[in-house]
């Protein structure tokens, strides 16, 4: 019979084969014997974080980052349900996340004994799956297919969190300080995702087609790959030109980003500030919208939309008025309905779908092209509409929300105090930054701020899943230590700070640099007409408060920067002195950077708006 530590062994040797290299700690007895198996592998990057709810959003910035699962250890009870709001916003962002908790055995649950509850299928749907296992009472191919189908089943399909919770019999220390018990049973695996469907040509015409007429559309599986439409085939496909492409929030995309640089010569593209696509597409579209009228000649006939969910509030208020044909692009069944048009679900990969439209469009507008300059494209090519009105170009449709958004839109010194000047230090911020840096931005204001600040070379991230602020600090923590070769920079509200200040007690890395508006409460509520119209809701919903956060810095030597939100020349260049070292490092292999790496180097700017 295997000792215990045995067992465990086994389990931690198939999570390092199955590539989930980095885990984050929380303590407990109950998983001492599981942490010492990882410790005794020697090959994971392990992370303590004492506050099981920060810990659990660490690795869920670690899975964000690396886009494949990290892990989370944490002990029984209570410890366990910590977890939750990581675990809800892992599926909302279908983000793939492990949580592995000890577990007393079965038999003692509810007996009242300590640190005991049901754990078992604790997150019911928010997991797609999870496993209860018992390794005293299992053999090993038994827990390596139990733990396999699991993870297979939440990593492969829609990413999201699952749930192994190990029950521990008594004597749980046995062989704790036993030599790591290799096996040799166990090949490497990884979890990829389903591999697409190929989309033809002709296959994304009908289809665009069909979602005009409401016909249900059954792709011609019969049809062949690659076929290029004729001139007049594309024609028919856009006889409705007003065309628009919205990216919701999305994980980074090289292809469809390739694709994207194309596409937004012919089409308006709103690109949301966390659909990884924040360099292509129209301009400031969230800011030109704002507090504005938008004109019917604007509302788009038919509306393609990849990724999940989109901050722009005048954007949802637009499109539930104007109600376009929608067509929903992406792998995954689960298609939310937030303009309540009902989108048509197509079950493709989004870079081919876009560069099927891209190649439609195209063709099109090479033959209107061809058509003023010679006269041997035969008439019958010609679209009827745009011989007869000119005006119904796709690219006029384009041009008309390039003008838009141009036009009369705010400046940010109309906006009132503290809003103008925290936005115009965001907007500088997406300015300054390169490709090296990466953004996080708090649930309140900052992640608006960020959707009103137009394009930046900087990938944005925002826990816009569930959208709480529980967890906006950590996640940023975890994501800059899974990817310490860039600069992690995180921008949060004085109240999400302190919410979440836990995720500071850990060894913090240096590539990250924090930035706080301390404005004195959820100043979030005086911009949402309606919590301000009434002074006596100011105390339980603004929550003001003055915090000196000098001395949350000083607790967790955090190196902290006290600034007039108006200095904002010094401010920035505090901020990327750290994204230049980083690149002098990898330019160089900088001799003194070691000296900045002490976790006492993280800086922490506290912006005060006057
Ligand atoms: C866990 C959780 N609790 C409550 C809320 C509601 N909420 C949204 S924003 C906010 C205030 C945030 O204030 P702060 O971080 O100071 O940012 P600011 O509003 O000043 O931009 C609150 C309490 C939430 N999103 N998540």
């Amino acid at each position: 019979m295997d000792m215990l530590s045995t067992k465990l062994d086994f389990i931690v040797q198939l999570l390092w084969e199955a590539g989930i290299s980095n885990w984050v700690i929380s303590p407990g007895s109950r998983n001492a014997p599981l942490v010492a198996s990882f410790i005794k592998h020697g090959k994971f990057q392990l992370i303590s974080s004492p506050d099981e709810r920060s810990g659990a959003f660490m690795a869920l910035g670690m899975s964000q980052i690396n886009q494949y699962p990290a892990g989370f250890i944490c002990t029984s009870g209570s410890a366990l349900v910590n977890t939750f709001p990581a675990v809800v916003e892992a599926y909302y962002q279908r983000i793939p996340l492990l949580i592995l908790s000890a577990d007393r055995p079965e038999e003692l649950i509810d007996q009242w004994d300590g640190q005991t509850l049901r754990q078992p299928g604790i997150f019911g749907n928010y997991v797609r799956s999870n496993l209860h296992c018992s390794p005293r009472n299992e053999s090993t191919e038994q827990i390596a297919k139990g733990i396999y189908d699991c993870l297979k089943e939440a990593f492969v399909n829609i990413p999201s969190a699952t749930h192994l919770n190990i029950a521990l019999s008594e004597p749980i220390y046995e062989g704790i300080d036993a030599p790591f018990a290799f096996s040799d049973a166990i090949p490497p695996f990884v979890f990829k995702p389903s591999q697409p469907n190929k989309v033809d040509l002709i296959a994304v015409k009908q289809f665009i087609e069909s979602s005009f007429t409401k016909d249900e559309f059954v792709p011609d599986s019969t049809l062949p790959i690659d076929q290029k439409l004729t001139v007049e085939e594309s024609s028919e496909s856009i006889k409705y030109p007003r065309i628009a492409v919205l990216i919701g929030q999305n994980p980074p995309s090289p292809l469809l980003k390739s694709v994207l640089i194309e596409l937004q010569h012919y089409v308006p593209i709103f690109a949301d500030v966390c659909s990884s696509q924040t360099q292509v597409g129209l301009i400031s579209w969230d800011w030109g919208m704002l507090k504005r009228e938008i004109p019917n000649y604007l509302e788009p006939e038919l509306l393609i939309s990849v990724g999940t969910a989109t901050i722009s509030k005048p954007l949802k208020q637009f499109l539930k008025k104007s109600k376009p044909k929608h067509i929903h692009i992406g792998l995954y069944d689960e298609v939310g309905d937030p303009f309540e048009t009902q989108p048509q679900h197509w079950k493709v990969n989004e870079s081919d779908f876009l560069q099927a439209v891209l190649e439609i469009i195209s063709t099109f507008d090479t033959s209107a092209d061809e058509t003023e300059n010679s006269n041997w494209v035969e008439d019958s090519l010609i679209p009827t509409f745009q011989k007869s009105n000119n005006s119904n170009s796709i690219k006029k449709y384009l041009t008309d929300w390039e003008v838009y958004i141009q036009s009369q839109s705010l400046v940010s010194h109309d906006l009132p105090h503290p809003f103008a000047s925290e936005l115009q230090f965001m907007q500088k911020l997406f300015q300054s930054v390169q490709e090296n840096c990466i953004i996080h931005l708090g649930n309140s204001m900052s992640v608006r701020y960020g959707s009103w600040s137009g394009q930046t070379k900087a990938q944005v991230y925002s826990n816009r899943g569930v959208s709480g602020i529980d967890g906006c600090l950590s996640t940023a923590v975890g994501a800059a230590i899974a990817s310490p070769e860039k600069h992690h920079v995180v921008v949060l509200g004085d109240v999400s700070t302190i919410y979440d200040s836990n995720a500071l007690w850990t060894d913090l890395p240096s590539n990250l640099t924090i930035v706080v508006f301390n404005n004195g409460g959820g100043r979030i509520f005086d911009w949402i007409e309606g919590p301000n119209k009434l002074q006596e809701l100011r105390t339980f919903i603004h929550t003001p408060r003055h915090f000196e956060m000098e001395y949350l810095c000083k607790l967790y030597s955090v190196k902290h920067f006290k600034y007039s939100i108006n200095q904002l020349d010094e401010i920035l260049n505090g901020i990327l002195e750290n994204s230049d070292k980083l690149q002098e490092k990898s330019d160089h292999s900088h001799p003194n950077l070691d000296e900045q790496s002490s976790p006492k180097t993280v800086r922490f700017f506290e912006l005060i708006s006057e």
